[in-house]
């Protein structure tokens, strides 16, 4: 996410990264790179200026002046004003037993609204509550079928009336049909348009006016860099929103946009979609995504997707044979099919600190081959060697073994791979933040050093191009590459 951005700040901070003597002149070219950086970004220029002025007042103090690691202090700076610009935000869902609450998305044409319904809805089931869905977007034909099939696919229920041309009437009938269902949240998929028009707002003016939604939460394509500021600031005008949803965040976005619309129109982006699934969708946290930008890695990220791997029940169950230490190889061979999930280590990979990289290489791992033969040796074990894998001598490595086609090493290694990953299961598992954060640097060594591991064998994603054209690309790094040498001159 957001790479090019990250990368120029690097080197914004390189530039005056163990410089024996910090004087005004050369912290104010690392500054102007930074100011590049953003400017790189298509981040609005108003917010740039705001932004820059915080961040010059700050860095231009004589602490961090005298200090001696004034890239550091800068970075803190930065961070810390990335953070205000982009919240504060409370992203909780409505959610209270006995009450039907409501929820309602808009936005541009294939902005990714009825795509949200459905993350919505998948997320309000993970917390429990049951969510159900409203279609009333009747522009588009094949809206309605497209929101039965998320429908069918997540379980939950879908309100549709065929042939219908009142959205406000179908809003209505919905909210009564998913009242009679049980259900806790609606969410009501509404129709876009190319551009934003008259009509369009009348018709969801008239839908809030009628339903009153707890929510009104605006969908905006990441992507489309200032023009989703924009349609932020118009529905907002019409609406008054509560909150953005920024979509197609895995895509090449440049960030600008995500840095600028609460700035500029003062409402928080609430959730980010960044893939095509329906799990892809994460609580916007502004101090997560400070630190990803800087590259220092989000922790609570991790941990939140590692946790919504497995339901509760099945967590409880786990955590407490964890404790009894019952963490066996069944419940190993269940893990790493979890983990198997298209694009879920990548995604957390590009979480952790420094890792961002790795995650590229994920890519074309060819992890399902790789999980089978895990599975198959163990499979090729007893009950009482998964629980008790110490018991394994050489001998019934060799059976093993031999019961899969597989050799002894294979078994030995596996078997070692087991014995890092219950380490780091017990670490995640005992609770402190010191812990996971070493748990968490335990298993990228792991990674890297494994020759089981899902990378082996990869090969680096070729980049997917940003969208400034090959020219516009050579002049700002001509430009980043002189203000570098600049600032080491001066030195
Ligand atoms: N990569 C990526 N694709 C997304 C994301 N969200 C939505 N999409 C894709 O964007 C396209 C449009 O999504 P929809 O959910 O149909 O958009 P919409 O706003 O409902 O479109 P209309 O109903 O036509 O206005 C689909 O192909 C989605 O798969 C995302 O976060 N990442
Ligand atoms: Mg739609």
């Amino acid at each position: 996410m957001f790479d090019s951005l990250s990368e120029n700040l690097q080197s914004a901070f390189k530039s005056i990264r163990g410089k024996g003597k910090l004087t005004e002149a050369n912290m104010r070219d690392g500054l102007k790179l930074v100011e590049t950086s953003l400017l790189e970004a298509d981040v609005s220029i108003s917010v740039v200026e705001q932004f820059m002025g915080r961040v010059t007042e700050a860095a231009l103090g004589k602490r961090v002046l005298l200090s001696l690691k004034p890239s550091e202090e800068l970075i803190r700076i930065v961070y810390d004003q990335l953070v205000a610009i982009l919240g504060p935000v409370d992203n909780t869902i409505p959610l209270q037993r006995g009450q039907v609450k409501t929820i309602m998305l808009c936005g541009l044409q294939g902005a990714g609204k009825t795509t949200t319904c459905g993350k919505l809805a998948q997320l309000i089931k993970e917390s429990k509550f049951k969510p159900y869905l409203i279609a009333a977007d009747l522009q588009r034909p094949a809206a309605i079928e497209q929101l039965h099939v998320l429908g069918r696919q997540l379980g939950v229920g879908v309100f549709s009336k065929e042939g219908a041309s009142d959205p406000v009437a179908v809003c209505q009938e919905g909210i009564a049909a998913a009242k009679a269902a049980g259900a806790d949240v609606v969410i009501l998929d509404t129709a876009g348009r190319l551009a934003i028009d008259e009509e369009l707002m009348g018709q969801l003016k008239s839908i809030d006016r009628s339903v009153k939604p707890d929510q009104v939460l605006l969908v905006v394509d990441g992507m489309t860099g200032q023009d989703a500021v924009n349609s932020a600031g118009a529905f907002n005008a019409a609406l008054e929103l509560d909150g953005v949803i920024m979509t197609k965040l895995d895509g090449d976005a440049r960030g600008g946009a995500l840095l600028s619309v609460k700035a500029v129109t003062q409402v928080p982006i609430k959730f980010l979609g960044t893939g095509e699934h329906l799990d892809a969708l994460e609580p916007f946290r502004p101090e997560g995504m400070a630190s990803r930008i800087l590259q220092m890695g989000d922790i609570l990220e991790v941990a939140r997707e590692a946790h919504r791997l497995v339901d509760e029940d099945e967590r409880k169950a786990m955590e407490e044979r964890m404790k009894k230490g019952q963490f066996g190889l069944t419940e190993f061979r269940d893990m790493m099919q979890k983990l198997r999930k298209p694009g879920l280590m990548q995604k957390m990979m590009g979480l952790m600190p420094g890792m961002g990289e790795m995650s590229k290489a994920l890519q074309s791992a060819d992890s399902d081959k790789e999980m089978r033969r895990i599975a198959g040796i163990i499979d090729s074990m007893t009950p009482t060697e998964r629980d008790n894998p110490k018991i394994i001598d050489n001998q019934r490595r060799m059976r093993i073994a031999a019961g899969c086609g597989a050799t002894a090493p294979m078994v030995n290694e596996l078997l070692k791979q087991f014995d890092q990953i219950a380490g780091f299961m017990k670490m995640m598992s005992s609770g402190g933040a010191r812990e996971k954060m070493a748990a968490l640097q335990q298993m990228q060594g792991m990674m890297s050093n494994n020759p089981m591991n899902p990378m082996q064998g990869m090969s680096l994603k070729q980049s997917t191009g940003k969208r400034l054209t090959p020219k516009e690309r050579e002049r700002l790094q001509k430009e980043r590459d002189k203000a570098v040498r600049k600032a080491k001159r001066k030195n």
